[in-house]
């Protein structure tokens, strides 16, 4: 089976991989669902909300702090940089992700979409100003923009649209996909999960890589049980 992977994705002239937490777990950065996820001990609806940051900035941001410092210390794994060479290898390629921390960059990919946004670019609430700022741990928290209001991690929280432009650039990529990886996603956050009824739809082989079973096991062309960071050097 792996063989025939291989030439699958050797011969796709559009490739597209789209990627959750799980790609970020060999990096040591605790995914949100599933064994030793991070949302075990917080609940989505307590912290990654709108209403959770006006009820309780410090709290949310003291959560993002946290997440800041031990993303600060990953280093990407052996399957971002298997993403990175697939890009360099591929004629079309577009890497969807719905990780914020930045570690497919740090890989060497270039091609990158972020569907939920991005850690380590902090947005002022008021004057909308974004920059990037790398430091963990802040120096103060909440951080607080030059225009004197607080600021905001980047990134797309429940209940909130996703960044404009940044949903049609990955649709169209996924309806027009030859091959669609969806690696290290548990596939129940929409609208992201449903890139891969779109790249179903268009035709593409999609190709599932996580330990565990997902909603979409059943549906992909080939759904592969184990770690982004073992199986992607063996099939990329
Ligand atoms: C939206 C950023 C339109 C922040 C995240 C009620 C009201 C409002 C909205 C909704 C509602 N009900 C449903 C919705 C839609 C909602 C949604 O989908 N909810 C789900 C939970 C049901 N979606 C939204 O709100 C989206 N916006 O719909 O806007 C709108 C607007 C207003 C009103 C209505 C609609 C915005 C969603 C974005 C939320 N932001 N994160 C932050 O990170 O702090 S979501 C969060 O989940 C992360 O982005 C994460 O990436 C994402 C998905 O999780 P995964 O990446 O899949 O990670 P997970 O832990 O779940 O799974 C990891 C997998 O890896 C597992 O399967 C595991 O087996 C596997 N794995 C483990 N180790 C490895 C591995 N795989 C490979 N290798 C390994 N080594
Ligand atoms: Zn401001």
């Amino acid at each position: 089976m792996l063989d025939e992977i291989r030439e699958r994705i050797a011969n796709a002239r559009r490739i597209v991989a789209f990627t959750g937490a799980g790609m970020s777990v060999e990096s040591g950065i605790p995914a949100f669902r599933g064994p030793g996820g991070l949302w075990r001990t917080f609940k989505a609806e307590d912290l990654a909300t709108p209403a959770a940051f006006e009820r309780n900035p410090r709290l949310v941001w003291e959560w993002y702090d946290a997440r800041r410092q031990n993303m600060a210390k990953a280093e990407p794994n052996a399957g971002h940089c298997a993403l990175a060479g697939l890009e360099r290898r591929a004629p079309e390629f577009l890497l969807v992700t719905q990780n914020i921390d930045g570690l497919h960059d740090r890989a060497g990919s270039r091609n990158v979409v972020k569907l939920h946004g991005d850690i380590w670019m902090l947005r002022c609430t008021v004057c909308g100003r974004e920059h990037q700022d790398l430091r963990a741990p802040l120096p103060d928290v909440p951080p607080y923009c030059e225009c004197g209001r607080m600021l905001r991690p980047a990134v797309v929280w429940f209940g909130e649209f996703l960044p404009p432009g940044v949903w049609s650039k990955s649709e169209l990529a996924a309806s027009r996909a030859e091959v669609f990886l969806t690696i290290g996603t548990s596939a129940v956050v929409y609208p992201a999960a449903g890139l891969i009824d779109v790249a179903k739809a268009g035709g593409a082989t999609v190709i599932e890589i996580n330990p565990q079973e997902t909603p979409y096991s059943g549906a992909v062309d080939y759904s592969l049980r184990g770690a982004a960071g073992d199986i992607l050097p063996r099939i990329l």
